[in-house]
């Protein structure tokens, strides 16, 4: 860790932490009527932020003290896939610290680091456990957890190869820690479905369930989990990814479904059309075009506001926003289920 990094975590923390940040926030535009509308500030994070950096972008911010802390996808000018963290005063202008986030694991075999990428980060409890794609022999889901954005404890992988898009619940169902994954192969999978899994301890995973798998349109190849769930009355919130596969390649869709609160394996809500797609010229153009990825939601409860993260044409950093109630309602009109 950097002196840098160390001196924007010690102000987060020792602000008042009785000031509650707001989360970004843009009122939609004008003229428009979408439920997702893009931030004016997009790409918030360029692919050059840092000087090692090739790309940033499918990656996790959550609040932190009197702010926001993150754990953000920057591949290096080698082209490998890291893990770096990351801080901010508002969510919008980041630090995001030059060396690559190192775990400390007590076991060597699967403390060896390969790669890292598409990381989710959840509050459960009293730490923030981190989840992201792991190569281990292949990708599975990695898991760490840290208390202050300095240590990092990196557990054991939660699942063999292949699999990717490991989402944590924010708290325990039914008495046990619950994730949706996507189990795939080892290249640039062509099919994929969402799966549910319960753990008692977050080391062991089991009690497998389906929850969903491609139907059509800009899902009728593979879907997979997008920020953690978000709790509401009527069920949990899901933002995912799905995936068209067009005649120049995959593009990558965002859109919402709503999960029983109870047992998150049963879909009552799934939006048949998407909510956010590849349109903007950095979602587009690339260095893989067409991509809307999200991987985090800050929900502001008293307003019902949320600032979506996500990753444009696996290069940059964005931000879009939405109102719940919005996103209920679209998904009671729009479902197809
Ligand atoms: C997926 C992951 C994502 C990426 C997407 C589009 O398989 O690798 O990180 O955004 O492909 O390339």
């Amino acid at each position: 860790m950097t002196d840098g990094l160390a001196n924007t975590i010690n102000n987060l923390k020792k602000k008042n932490e009785a000031i509650i940040k707001s989360i970004p926030w843009e009122n939609r535009p004008a003229g428009c009527s979408d439920v997702v509308w893009r931030s004016k500030l997009n790409p918030i994070i360029r692919r050059n932020h840092i000087p090692i950096s090739n790309s940033i972008f499918n990656s996790a911010v959550v609040r932190f003290g009197n702010g926001f802390a993150g754990v953000f996808r920057c591949d290096d000018k080698v082209r490998n896939m890291q893990l770096h963290v990351g801080t901010s005063d508002d969510g919008l202008n980041w630090y995001i610290e030059p060396q690559r986030l190192k775990f400390k694991c007590e076991d060597e075999n699967i403390g060896q680091w390969e790669y890292g990428y598409d990381p989710r980060v959840c509050w459960i409890e009293d730490r923030y456990y981190v989840t992201w794609c792991n190569g281990y022999h292949g990708p599975t889901i990695g898991v760490a957890y840290t208390k202050d954005f300095v240590d990092f404890h990196q557990m054991e992988n939660a699942f063999l190869p292949f699999n990717r898009n490991g989402v944590l619940f924010p708290r325990k169902i039914n008495g046990e820690y619950a994730m949706l994954s996507r189990p795939s192969d080892n290249g640039h999978t062509p099919f994929g479905d969402i799966y549910y899994s319960q753990s008692p301890n977050m080391i062991h995973w089991g009690r497998h369930r389906f929850v969903m798998g491609k139907t059509m349109g800009w899902q009728g190849t593979k879907v997979g989990a997008g920020p953690i769930p978000i709790e509401t009355p009527q069920g949990w919130l899901l933002f995912y990814h799905g995936v068209l596969n067009s005649c120049n390649g995959f593009v990558y869709s965002m859109g919402a479904a709503l999960l029983d609160l109870d047992e998150p394996w049963k879909v009552r809500l799934r939006s048949s059309s998407y909510l956010l797609s590849p349109q903007e010229i950095y979602e587009c153009v690339g260095d893989v075009p067409n991509v809307t990825f999200p991987c985090a939601a800050l929900y502001d409860k008293p307003t019902g506001k949320i600032a979506l993260y996500y990753g444009g044409a696996d290069t940059v950093t964005c931000l879009a926003f939405c109102k719940i109630e919005e996103v209920l309602d679209f998904l009671k009109k729009d479902s197809c289920i």
